[in-house]
């Protein structure tokens, strides 16, 4: 998901493309166009109160990783604007695990709010959204495909209002 956001992230990996560690990524986000940008725009320096700069921290999913997710958590993200939990909507197993990731998470980490991404709604058995938001209990929700890069700037936007209520 964070490549989708910044085809430019950096991540520490397993082979598979599993996240071991962390994912880093920035993006430039324009606050009078709602547009996202992976550099600087050229009038980033002189207009600062145009843009907003967003670190997106990955921590991985994997049950087989949790200490490190836990390591990312308790050093590098403490504090946050916005948790996005990303689930895999074509699979049970991703959503009966998403519930105990979250409550895992918010124990350590400190945030204002919580959104959740319905990824992989390309695949014909995608849960919605809105749905998987009421059976895990949270209130803002987008619906993405990171494959696809579909509902990425949507997902973002949502993030900077989030942040800015
Ligand atoms: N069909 C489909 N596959 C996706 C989508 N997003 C990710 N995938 C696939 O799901 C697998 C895991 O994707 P990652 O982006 O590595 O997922 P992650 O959430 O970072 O997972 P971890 O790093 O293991 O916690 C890869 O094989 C991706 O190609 C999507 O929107 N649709
Ligand atoms: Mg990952």
């Amino acid at each position: 998901m964070t490549k989708a956001i910044d085809e430019k992230a950096k991540t520490i990996s397993a082979p598979s493309g599993a996240t071991v560690y962390m994912d880093v990524g920035v993006v430039i986000y324009d606050k009078v166009t709602g547009q996202v940008y992976s550099f600087v725009p050229p009038d980033a320096r002189s207009r600062p109160d145009r843009y907003l700069k967003l670190k997106i921290i990955g921590t991985p999913g994997h049950e087989r990783y949790r200490y490190q997710r836990d390591l990312v958590l308790t050093t590098t993200a403490r504090e946050v604007d916005v948790v996005a939990l990303v689930v895999d909507s074509a699979d049970e197993n991703s959503i009966a695990q998403a519930g105990k990731i979250l409550s895992e998470v918010l124990s350590k980490v400190k945030t204002r709010h919580v959104l959740l991404v319905a990824n992989k709604q390309d695949l014909p058995n995608a849960r919605k959204g809105k749905e998987l938001a009421q059976v895990l209990g949270i209130q803002h929700y987008v619906e993405t495909s990171a494959l696809y890069r579909v509902g990425i700037d949507e997902f973002l936007r949502k993030v900077v209002e989030l942040a800015s209520t």
